[in-house]
């Protein structure tokens, strides 16, 4: 009686548990196996077919996934143009967002994914998707992307804003920021390192060169006076060129290497965020170990760090919904 009274609770112990972690929301590797079997390989092959037609939107499509899991978590709500609740003032809308790239190559991917298999693959699982896959398509490092994401149904350009740092963010600020979404510091480091491929427009640091802390004709002291001098001469000629744009990484922005890290101990990290990772003894030093380590190391810890950022605050089960249109929920 007792034995069963024992096996009894252990099963119900399993029933519980066994909802505990599925409402709990575990992606899993290979998630659509079953649903939609081809689901990776129609995405991994789009990638190969499009990508080297057009290298440079690997970074695009890399911070596209920042972007959408800084806000609302990894809900592909980034995509969307347009909410009932929202209307216009969607993500996309916001500052951070006005730089962002790669929206009609997501929208190419659904369509292949639902001309397969119709409503079954989600769009935060396809920006996840996409990013390793382009990443990985252009020489730089593998990470393993678990899935099962559901869409969100919200979007709302104030909360990009308030999520998303700013380039100007100081380090504490970037602290603060990461460990709200679970990121701690060795992912600060390793995440913006990121930085290695990509460009950005003028504005997110020609205050560094024109108007440091408010002060016209001021240039932020922590930036390399001839890096400076440059990028006024050859770059952003005034504060007002919005168009313009600059290598992140010069000279090797389209290699995934570690030439940022380099850069940044060199004083040339171009946003005040980058130059602000070695003003803590602790990311510095972060920093100083990747410099002096492999290449294969810094790929390696990259994954694991993209894998983190990938998870976090994901819907899934019967959560949000698996959206037809990448840029508008379903009606
Ligand atoms: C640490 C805080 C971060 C800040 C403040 C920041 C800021 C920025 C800014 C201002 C740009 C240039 C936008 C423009 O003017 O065009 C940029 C570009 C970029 N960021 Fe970040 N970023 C951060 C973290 C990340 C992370 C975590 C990733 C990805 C894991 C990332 C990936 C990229 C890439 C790949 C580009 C180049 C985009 C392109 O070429 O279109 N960034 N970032
Ligand atoms: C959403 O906006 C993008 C540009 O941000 C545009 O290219 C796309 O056509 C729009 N999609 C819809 C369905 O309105
Ligand atoms: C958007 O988010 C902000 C900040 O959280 C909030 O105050 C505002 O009400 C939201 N707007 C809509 C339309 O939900
Ligand atoms: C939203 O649309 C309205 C009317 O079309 C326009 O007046 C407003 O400026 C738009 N807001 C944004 C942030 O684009
Ligand atoms: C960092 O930036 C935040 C936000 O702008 C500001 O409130 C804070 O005082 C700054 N911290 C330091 C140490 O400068
Ligand atoms: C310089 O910065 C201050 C403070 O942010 C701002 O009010 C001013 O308009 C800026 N000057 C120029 C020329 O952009
Ligand atoms: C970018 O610069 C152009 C020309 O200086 C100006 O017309 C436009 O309003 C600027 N755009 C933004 C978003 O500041
Ligand atoms: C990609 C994208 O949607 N960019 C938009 C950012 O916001 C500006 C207006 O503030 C739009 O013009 C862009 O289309």
């Amino acid at each position: 009686m007792s034995k069963f009274g024992d096996l009894g609770n252990f099963l119900v112990l399993c029933i519980l548990l066994g909802i505990a972690s599925s409402s709990h929301g575990q992606l899993q590797l290979n998630f659509y196996a079953k649903s939609c079997p081809q689901a990776e390989k129609i995405i991994q092959d789009y990638v190969q077919k499009q990508i080297p037609n057009a290298p440079s939107l690997a970074a695009a499509l890399l911070r596209l996934h920042f972007h959408d899991c800084f806000v609302r978590g990894c809900d592909g709500s980034v995509l969307l143009n347009f909410t009932s609740s929202t209307k216009n003032q969607t993500e996309k809308v916001a500052v951070p967002n006005q730089t962002l790239r790669g929206f009609s190559f997501i929208d190419g991917v659904k369509k292949a994914l639902e001309a397969e298999c119709p409503g079954v693959v989600s769009c935060a699982d396809i920006v996840a998707l996409v990013a390793r896959d382009s990443v990985v398509v252009t020489g730089g490092p593998y990470w393993k992307v678990p899935t099962g994401r559901r869409d969100g149904r919200i979007s709302n350009a104030s909360e990009a804003l308030a999520n998303i740092p700013p380039p100007t963010s100081n380090f504490s600020s970037l602290q603060t920021s990461f460990a709200s979404k679970g990121l701690d510091l060795k992912d600060l480091v390793l995440l913006s390192g990121a930085h290695t491929i990509g460009v950005s427009h003028c504005p997110s640091f020609s205050s560094r060169l024109y108007n440091f802390t408010g002060v016209w004709g001021k240039k932020d002291p922590s930036l390399d006076t001839e890096y400076a001098s440059n990028l006024k001469m050859k770059k952003c000629k005034s504060i007002n060129d919005n168009t313009t744009i600059v290598e992140m990484d010069p000279g090797s922005s389209s290699k995934f290497d570690l030439s940022y890290f380099q850069l940044v101990l060199k004083r040339k990290g171009l946003f005040q965020s980058d130059a602000a990772l070695t003003t803590s003894a602790t990311t510095k030093s972060f920093i100083n170990e990747l410099v002096k380590g492999s290449l294969k190391q810094f790929y390696a810890e990259f994954g694991v760090a993209m894998e983190k950022m990938g998870k976090i605050e994901v819907k899934t089960g019967s959560a949000g919904e698996i959206r037809k249109h990448c840029a508008a929920v379903n009606t």
